[in-house]
């Protein structure tokens, strides 16, 4: 038998599509059937339906939908607090990567970790999501770039989605970066390309990525792997305009890409392009953040032009070692000028838009019952406090 039940006392920020900033309904009312929302409103217009089922108080707490995590490589091995001292130093992101530090050393720990070692050290990463209230978490593959260990990485993915009551979205990335020595077109027409058929043959992926850079792969390299995704129809999304203006998001908006990220160095013309194919700027301040980053991503532009911008923590060893969504909320309005009211659009609305998802995001009739309540009444605050997690309950599948 399903549960269902009325959560009153609360102030809803619904997100709703279309709704201007919040889409906030003050002394809500929110009928849970099953695992979904059959309805919300003021609690002063809940049809007599419902007005026999249980009912849950929360006090004049707000509750959103609960919170995604668009962007992140949370499955690798070892960690590099090495080169954040090098950074420290004075030495680059770029410059450590070209010195075999960077992504590469990160491969060397991923392809020497177990299958049982990866997903131990995973999941209390999960944890601490799911602990701000994270409902979806998307996952990366990309520290393997061989078969076997992008495989091992992305069945990890999938299984801190069995052993976590959350919802892992994965990603494809073996064009993450050149392996040590190889060639990059060789690496991606042979390598890359057979992993991705391979892993896809196991149900292991959700979305294809690459990092388009120049100390990574090319348009042409990477339009080689996106025409592979679409023949298997896999949607796209990518890496781009991070370091440099390579010409990555217009190829990601010529694909349909589900999202462009980073985007640092995208232009006016970038967002235009991307606004006409419908994908989202999933914007990343954890690592403009760590890497001492100067250009910030073109937000009025991405703004003008309508352009759905995300958030995520980009959670990885290197650039962004950001376990807090958030404070990625909180950098997102201090460092990129996003409102409160982007900042919880983009890790709730935008960011199931930038996972293809269409059942969450919002709170609203149909859509699954994932959702935050907060010790908070004013949803400005949950992008106003640093380092401060006030959570009350989190709902997944209208389970707490
Ligand atoms: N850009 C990033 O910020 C991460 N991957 C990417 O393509 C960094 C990954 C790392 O430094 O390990
Ligand atoms: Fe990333």
């Amino acid at each position: 038998m399903t549960h269902h039940h009325v959560i009153t006392g609360v102030t809803a920020a619904t997100m709703a599509q279309g709704s201007a900033g919040y889409g906030l309904v003050e002394n809500a009312a929110l009928v849970i059937e099953g695992q979904s929302i059959a309805w919300v409103g003021p609690l002063a217009d809940l049809p007599p339906a419902y007005h026999g089922l249980d009912r849950q108080d929360h006090g004049g707490r707000l509750i959103t939908p609960a919170l995604i995590d668009c962007h992140t490589h949370i499955v690798h091995g070892g960690n590099r607090a090495r080169e954040f001292e090098m950074r420290l130093n004075g030495a680059s992101y770029e410059e450590v990567a070209r010195a075999g530090g960077g992504i590469v050393s990160t491969v060397a720990a991923t392809r020497a970790a177990s299958e049982a070692a990866l997903l131990a050290s995973a999941l209390p990463r999960v944890d601490a999501l799911i602990a701000q209230g994270t409902g979806v978490i998307e996952v990366k593959s990309g520290y393997g770039l061989d078969l076997g260990t992008e495989m091992k990485m992305l069945r990890v993915a999938r299984a801190l989605g069995r052993k976590r009551p959350v919802r892992v979205v994965t990603s494809f990335l073996a064009a993450h970066a050149i392996p040590a020595g190889a060639d990059a077109d060789i690496y991606i027409d042979t390598v890359c390309l057979a992993a991705l058929e391979a892993a896809h043959a196991e149900g292991l992926v959700d979305a294809v990525d690459g990092f388009c850079e120049g100390i990574a792969f090319d348009t042409a390299q990477i339009a080689r792997v996106f025409d592979r995704a679409q023949a298997l129809g896999l949607p796209v999304k990518l890496h781009a305009e991070q370091l440099s203006h390579i010409g990555g998001t217009a190829l990601a908006a010529r694909y349909g890409a589900l999202s462009a990220d980073h985007v640092e160095y995208a232009t006016p013309a970038d967002a235009a392009a991307l606004a006409a194919s419908g994908t989202v700027a999933v914007l990343l301040p954890g690592a403009y953040y760590t890497i001492h980053e100067t250009q910030a991503p073109p937000v009025q532009a991405f703004r003008d032009h309508g352009v759905p911008m995300a958030i995520g923590t980009d959670w990885n060893p290197g650039s962004s070692p950001l376990g807090s969504i958030l404070l990625a909320m909180n950098m997102a309005c201090t460092l990129f000028r996003l409102t409160p009211a982007e900042a919880l659009a983009g890790t709730t609305r935008n960011a199931a838009r930038a996972l293809g998802l269409t059942d969450c995001g919002m709170i609203a009739p149909g859509l699954r019952a994932d959702l935050a309540i907060w010790n908070v009444r004013d949803p400005a605050e949950l992008s106003y406090g640093i380092g401060i997690n006030p959570l009350h309950t989190r709902i997944f599948g209208g389970a707490s």
